[in-house]
């Protein structure tokens, strides 16, 4: 599981699970063929904190910003998110004096959110949660739902609760990687047991036509977590010039057929390879390597490719919950930023490479020093 950090030396209770990705010729959703319990995922093994990245943070302000601004937001309208995490997003829009409700099951997260101010219900959304809040009379003028559609097993009934949350005339907020660029960027570290599907525009159109909602605006951010989009659904028919762009563009491009995945495979094993070849050389000429990032997809890049402490010796990260753990699998422990500066290893792997400009900037020292990037995706390059 990508997110099950281990303590040192607990290695005995790791498990491994297939992991294989499939496209419906139905409704063209990527999507895994297994899946774990979602407790097990975003319970018991989550240590994911949204606010530790400043991307992610100017990301939520301008988005909470946007909202309150174009819909006149204020303090008798409710902004419901699914999978609101530490209230990394939702303070944005109760500083600005609108009511807000959390959704999240992770506990710890769910704290914070609460130590933020963030009313935040622990637990999994779904109709049951739905139905419950709309009986107690409650609507929401915006439901958000940001990098959790993927994760849901119950896709249709998850859409289908938003619909029931929403206010008549409310906006559903769904932000993703974008499957478009996951493939065209190589980004198959991206791909775990977390992310139950990979969307494109064709499929979530149909998505929300199967639960009642219309796909009305897709907005491009290309650069967060890989390329996403952000999908806004409702209630009627009002489509954005954007969405007809999007939907045609996919279609002449192919993203609609099996056609377009098929050659992903190779792509990747050669991406791996090559990966794999240019760590071994450089620890053959006797350089020292560490990786930054124990993210999900970090722990899926070096277990894929086989990178182990030989080749990588340790993984740094800015999420204090992680440090002291180890990535689970490879077993790289995993400290704290600073230790770049203390042991000067030559070369870093960006396991965390969507966030490649903020960290080089916050590492410029180590790189002033001689340091250098290894860039993974989408196939290896070495930047200082
Ligand atoms: P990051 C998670 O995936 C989990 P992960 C989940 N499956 C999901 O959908 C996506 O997020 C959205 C650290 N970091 O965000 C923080 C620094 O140390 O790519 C994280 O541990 N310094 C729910 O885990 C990791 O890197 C920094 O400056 O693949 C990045 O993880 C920054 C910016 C981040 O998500």
């Amino acid at each position: 599981m990508a997110d099950a950090l281990v303590a040192p030396g607990d290695w005995g209770g790791e498990e491994r699970f297939p992991l294989e990705v499939a496209f419906c010729v139905g409704c063209s959703l990527v999507q895994l063929l297994e899946e774990l319990p979602p407790q097990r995922l975003f319970v018991d093994n989550y240590l994911y904190f949204s606010s530790f990245s400043d991307d992610v943070q100017s990301h939520s302000s301008a988005h909470a910003e946007e909202l309150v601004t174009r819909r006149g937001l204020d303090g008798g309208d409710l902004v419901v998110e699914i999978a609101s995490n530490d209230g990394y997003l939702l303070r944005h829009f109760a500083s600005r004096g609108v009511r807000v409700l959390g959704i999240d099951p992770a506990p710890d997260q769910a704290a914070a959110a609460e130590a933020a101010g963030i009313p935040t219900l622990r637990e999994f959304f779904g109709p049951e949660v739905a139905a419950r809040l709309r009986h107690g009379g409650e609507r929401a003028e915006v439901v958000i739902a940001k990098n959790v559609m993927a994760h849901v097993p119950d896709l249709n009934g998850f859409v289908a609760a938003m619909a029931t949350l929403l206010a008549d005339d409310g906006e559903i907020h769904v932000e993703n990687p974008y499957v478009v660029q996951l493939i065209a960027n190589r980004e198959f570290d991206t791909i775990y047991h977390e992310h139950l599907c990979y969307f494109s525009c064709t499929a979530v159109a149909a998505l929300a036509r199967r639960n009642g909602l219309w796909l009305n605006d897709v907005v491009e951010f290309p650069r967060l977590h890989g390329g996403t989009l952000r999908w806004v659904l409702g209630p009627h028919h009002r489509p954005s010039e954007a969405v007809g762009r999007f939907l045609e563009a996919e279609r002449e491009g192919g993203v609609t057929a099996f056609d377009h995945y098929a050659g992903f495979a190779d792509e990747v094993a050669r991406t791996s390879a090559e990966l794999r070849s240019v760590l071994t050389s450089l620890r053959s000429e006797g350089a020292r390597i560490a990786g930054y990032g124990a993210a999900a997809k970090g722990s899926t890049l070096l277990n894929a490719v086989g990178i182990d402490t030989d080749l990588v010796s340790f993984v740094v990260d800015r999420n204090r919950h992680k440090h002291g753990l180890c990535m689970p699998g490879t077993h790289q422990p995993i400290r704290d930023p600073s230790a770049l500066l203390e042991e000067r290893p030559d070369y870093v792997l960006l396991l965390a490479w969507n966030f490649k400009e903020e960290i080089m900037l916050q590492q410029q020292p180590y790189l002033d020093g001689g340091g250098r990037f290894i860039v993974p995706v989408p196939s290896p390059q070495v930047v200082s």
